[in-house]
């Protein structure tokens, strides 16, 4: 039966602050080319409808973190890092794949993409559910620890951003449209990547609760991942329409 090997957690967490930084590097000029982003030569054929990508794409982040959680046997006794923890990342996932793509009014999403974007997710699900089911140890009192609250609260806080701004941005759209308008409303009225910034916020949170090295590298992913996107948006944006908010930032609210 499986067990814990802290040189795998340490492997796959460097990877992944390997990748983040690949990304960043790749993205910070050029925009990772989906959405409003996308050539417009791109071959219908190469895509697949927004709501099964995004099923597809995030399904691996919820399924494998689940089934490791199912699986594990004996089931440990100790809640935290081996329940409520994981649990707070397959919520997210359960979220992003069960209810964000039956509702979103996207563009087609290149398969090329999706692809990639399935492949990270096996990786990520499997690197933070193997850490937190096998590896995770918790001191009884971690609930009443700042890190565990202050970081709860922080991923409640973003995930609370992140879900009302993607609403938002659907919002802006008839069934059926694919264009695009200045988002308005909520956080919104201070940055273009409202979705992003919420996002950021929730998985930093989700770090510091799970006080973790594949968590914070997850996080430091995401932020080079969705920042330089947030970037690209606010850009596009400020070109595309004229009267576009001057006071908005790109990502951090009066500060970027
Ligand atoms: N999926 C995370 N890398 C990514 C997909 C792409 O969950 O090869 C990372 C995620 C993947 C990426 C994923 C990983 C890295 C990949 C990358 C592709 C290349 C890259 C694989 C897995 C890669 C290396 C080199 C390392 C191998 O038509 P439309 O689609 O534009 O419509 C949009 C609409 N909208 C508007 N409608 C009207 N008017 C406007 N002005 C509008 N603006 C937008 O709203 C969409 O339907 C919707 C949201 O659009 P947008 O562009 O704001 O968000 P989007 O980027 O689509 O993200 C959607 C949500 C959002 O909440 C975000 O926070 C979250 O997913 N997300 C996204 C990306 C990554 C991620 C979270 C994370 O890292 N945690």
């Amino acid at each position: 039966s499986m067990q814990c090997f802290p040189g795998l957690v340490l492997a796959l967490s460097s990877l992944l602050g390997a990748l983040a930084l690949l990304q960043l590097s790749l993205y910070l000029r050029v925009p990772s080319r989906y959405g409003k982003h996308e050539e417009r030569l791109c071959r219908p054929r190469g895509r697949l409808p927004a709501r099964c990508a995004w099923f597809l794409q995030e399904l691996p982040s919820f399924l494998v973190p689940a089934l490791l959680l199912a699986l594990r046997s004996p089931p440990r006794l100790e809640p935290l890092g081996c329940r409520l923890l994981c649990c707070l990342f397959c919520w997210h996932y359960f979220y992003r794949t069960f209810i964000y793509p039956f509702f979103t009014r996207g563009r087609p999403f290149p398969l090329q993409l999706l692809f990639f974007g399935m492949l990270f997710c096996i990786y990520n699900g499997f690197l933070q559910g193997y850490y937190l089911i096998y590896c995770a140890e918790y001191p009884n009192n971690w609930c009443t620890d700042i890190r565990f609250t202050s970081g709860l609260l922080l991923f409640l806080l973003g995930m609370g951003i992140n879900i009302h701004s993607d609403l938002l941005l659907r919002q802006l759209r008839k069934p059926g449209e694919v264009t695009y308008k200045i988002p308005q409303g909520g956080l919104f009225t201070y940055v273009s990547g409202a979705n992003y910034f919420g996002e950021i916020v929730e998985w930093f949170g989700f770090a510091i609760a799970t006080w973790s090295l594949p968590a914070f590298a997850f996080a430091f992913f995401t932020l080079c991942c969705i920042g330089p996107r947030a970037y690209h948006h606010h850009r596009y944006y400020l070109k595309t329409f004229t009267d576009y908010p001057k006071s908005r930032k790109a990502l951090i609210p009066f500060v970027f």
